[in-house]
């Protein structure tokens, strides 16, 4: 059930902001960074693969675990709460999406509004000129080589120990600042900067609302807390704040 007092908020409010986190793609089948990694990557942390040092280390090992990931989220689709969210972007004009997640999901399902945190699973940089490579000689070597300088190909995602980019990160902490509404979705809030924003949203007054089944530091500032999937809530928090027509 749906505080009332909540989804009277959320029909008056103009500026919404939500953000997202692996939980948000757990129903396409997606693993969070908190599940422990499946098969062959079993071993492995997320935490510990996501580095520059890891593709320093052992470039080939972190070549193909992004391989595998970007395999395994081209086998799922966007699930209930990525359809939710790309219909709010249509009914809600001061709805703006942010999202740690690099699947790629968001688009999928037809959302246009969206300002990616940490990069895109499906983009390909050199590690040298840090430029987008869009083909390159497949010859079986992990990581392949730029056709241009011949350096390592890397994934276009930001590692732990990166800095974000800036034009986004500006942008988010404003629309932070302004947000009536800050919804957390599906994310544990402690990766940062990006688990920062939804404490700045609160400081700033906006209402926090978090959708997750499980707790997170977030938990006790947030206004309301939803707890149980995206898949579920987000759909119903639609169709009752903002229902078609
Ligand atoms: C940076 C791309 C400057 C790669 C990712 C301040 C304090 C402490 C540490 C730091 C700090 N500032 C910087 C750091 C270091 C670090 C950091 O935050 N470390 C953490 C571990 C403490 N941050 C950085 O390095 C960032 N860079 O700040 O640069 C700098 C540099 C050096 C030193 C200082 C400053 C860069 C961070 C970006 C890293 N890249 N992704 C890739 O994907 O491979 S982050 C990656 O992990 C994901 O993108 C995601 O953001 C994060 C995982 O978090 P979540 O999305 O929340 O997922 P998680 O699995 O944790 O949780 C899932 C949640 O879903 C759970 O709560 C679960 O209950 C819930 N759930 C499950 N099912 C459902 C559900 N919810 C809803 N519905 C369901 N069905």
């Amino acid at each position: 059930m749906l505080p009332g007092g909540l989804i009277d908020l959320l029909k008056d409010a103009t500026e919404v902001v939500a953000l997202t986190g692996a939980g948000v793609s757990a129903e396409s089948g997606v693993p969070t960074f908190r599940d422990a990694q499946t098969g062959l990557w079993s071993r492995y942390r997320a935490e510990d693969l996501a580095t520059p040092a890891a593709f320093q280390r052992d470039p080939a090992l972190v070549w193909n675990w992004y391989a595998w990931r970007r395999s395994l989220v081209e086998g799922v689709k966007p699930n209930p709460a990525h359809l939710a969210l790309a219909t709010l972007e249509q009914r809600l004009p001061g709805f703006h999406l942010i999202t740690q997640n690099v699947d790629g999901l968001h688009f999928r399902a037809g959302s246009r509004k969206v300002l990616a945190l940490h990069g895109d699973l499906f983009l390909t940089l050199c590690s040298a000129e840090k430029t987008p490579v869009e083909t390159w000689r497949d010859d079986g070597e992990a990581p392949p080589r730029c056709p241009r300088c011949d350096a390592p190909l890397r994934p276009g995602v930001v590692w732990f120990g990166e800095t974000l980019p800036q034009d986004v990160l500006s942008k988010v902490l404003a629309l932070s600042a302004v947000s009536q509404v800050f919804l957390s979705i599906g994310t544990s809030a402690l990766v940062q900067p990006a688990a920062s924003l939804a404490r700045m949203a609160y400081e700033s007054g906006a209402v926090v609302v978090e959708i997750n089944p499980e707790a997170t530091p977030l938990s006790d500032i947030a206004h309301f807390v939803l707890r149980g999937p995206a898949g579920e809530i987000i759909p119903a928090l639609l169709e009752i704040a903002w229902p078609a027509g």
